[in-house]
C-alpha cells in the first residue's frame, strides 16, 4: 500500500523569526539567511538589504535556534567593492558549509557586479573576520553551495548559470574544482522542466547539500512564472553518495510553497526562499526568507524526506 503523508514541513508557530525591526541598525529588510551549527549555537548568516537597495551579510546566533537570537551590532561581511570590484552592488543569498577536512567554513554568496550577478568564496573560521577569495564563476551565476567533501580528491559545487540563449532554462549545474578557486568539468546535473509543471524553465539550489545514508539530499527552487508574477516553491532531490554527477530522484511535486501572509506578501511577493538547514538527529530545521522581507523557520523529519521522495521520483517521467 503507498505510504500517506501530511505536508513535510511544519512552520513554527511563532513566524516569522527575524525582521527588519530585530536588526540593530536601520535597513530596509533581512530574509534569504544561511546556517550552519557553531559548538552548541545555531547560527544565520542573513542577507540585509540597506536603504540604498545594497545587500551585506550579518550573522545572529541562537541556542536553540528558534527564538532569542543575538544579532551584530553591525554588518558581519560588508562587500568590498575596492579589492573586489565584482561586490559593487552587493553580497546577497549566502550558502554555508562546514569543511571538516580544513577546519573552516566555506560561504559561497552571489556578488552583484556591474556585469551580472556572479558566485563568490568567502572562508572563516569564527564569522567574525572573513578572506575573501573573490570570483569562483562569471555572471550570470548564482545559487551556488559547496559539498562538504572532496569527490576523488576534487571540491564540488552546484550552481545555475542562466544562459542569454533563448528559451533554454536556466538549470542546475554541477563543477569540480582541485582547489575551490579554479572549477571545471561542468554539466547540467537537473534540468528546469518545461510547460506547465510547477519547476518548468527555471530552478535553482537552495541550502547546501544534506548528507544522508540515502544519498545527497538537495532542495531546490522552482520559479513558476504566471500572468500576476513569479511562485517560488521548493521541491527535492536526491544524489548518489559516491557520484554526486547521478541524480538518484526528484520530486514531482513540490514540497513547500507560499501559503502565509509573511510569504505572500513582501518586497516581492509569493517567495520562500531557503539558503539554510541544519539537522539534529532526524529533525530537520529549514530557515528561509520570506517574500524577500523577513526570515521564517519550518521543520521536517529526513526519514520522512526521504521516504516521500521515494514515493514521488518523477524522474523517468518526461518533462
Ligand atoms: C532570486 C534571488 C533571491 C530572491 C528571489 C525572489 O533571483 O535574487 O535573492 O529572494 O529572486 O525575489
Amino acid at each position: 500500500m503507498k505510504r500517506q503523508y501530511k505536508d513535510l514541513f511544519t512552520r513554527y508557530a511563532g513566524n516569522p523569526i527575524i525582521q527588519v525591526g530585530d536588526i540593530p541598525y536601520l535597513a530596509n529588510s533581512v530574509f534569504n539567511a544561511a546556517a550552519t551549527h557553531v559548538g552548541d549555537d545555531t547560527l544565520l548568516l542573513m542577507r540585509v538589504e540597506d536603504r540604498r537597495g545594497i545587500s551585506h551579510l550579518t550573522a545572529a546566533r541562537s541556542r536553540e535556534g528558534v527564538s532569542d537570537w543575538q544579532i551584530d551590532p553591525g554588518p558581519t561581511l560588508l562587500p568590498d567593492p575596492v579589492t573586489h570590484p565584482e561586490e559593487a552592488w552587493g553580497i546577497e543569498d549566502p550558502r554555508i558549509t562546514r569543511i571538516e577536512e580544513l577546519d573552516l567554513w566555506a560561504v559561497v554568496y552571489t556578488a552583484y557586479s556591474k556585469a551580472g550577478p556572479l558566485v563568490s568564496l568567502a572562508t572563516t573560521r569564527d564569522f567574525s573576520t572573513f578572506e575573501h577569495r573573490g570570483v569562483v564563476t562569471p555572471p550570470e551565476d548564482k545559487d551556488a553551495a559547496l559539498f562538504p567533501v572532496r569527490f576523488n580528491g576534487r571540491w564540488a559545487m552546484l550552481h545555475r548559470p542562466v544562459s542569454a540563449f533563448a528559451n533554454v532554462g536556466a538549470h542546475i549545474w554541477i563543477s569540480f574544482s582541485p582547489d575551490m578557486k579554479h572549477w571545471g568539468d561542468h554539466q547540467v546535473l537537473i534540468p528546469a522542466r518545461r510547460g506547465g509543471w510547477w519547476d518548468a524553465n527555471k530552478i535553482g539550489l537552495s541550502p547546501p547539500p544534506l548528507q544522508t545514508e540515502k544519498g545527497w539530499l538537495i532542495l531546490y527552487h522552482g520559479v513558476r512564472t504566471t500572468g500576476s508574477g513569479c511562485i517560488y516553491r521548493l521541491g527535492l532531490a536526491l544524489l548518489d553518495l559516491e557520484d554526486p554527477t547521478r541524480v538518484l530522484a526528484r520530486s514531482d511535486e513540490w514540497v513547500f510553497a507560499p501559503e502565509e501572509d509573511y510569504e505572500i506578501s513582501g518586497d516581492v511577493d509569493k517567495v520562500v526562499f531557503p539558503c539554510g538547514w541544519v539537522t539534529k538527529g532526524d529533525t530537520l530545521r529549514l530557515y528561509y526568507g520570506g517574500a524577500d522581507k523577513c526570515i521564517a523557520l519550518a521543520t521536517a523529519q529526513v526519514p520522512e524526506m526521504l521516504d516521500w521522495l521515494e514515493d514521488h521520483n518523477s524522474l523517468h517521467d518526461g518533462d
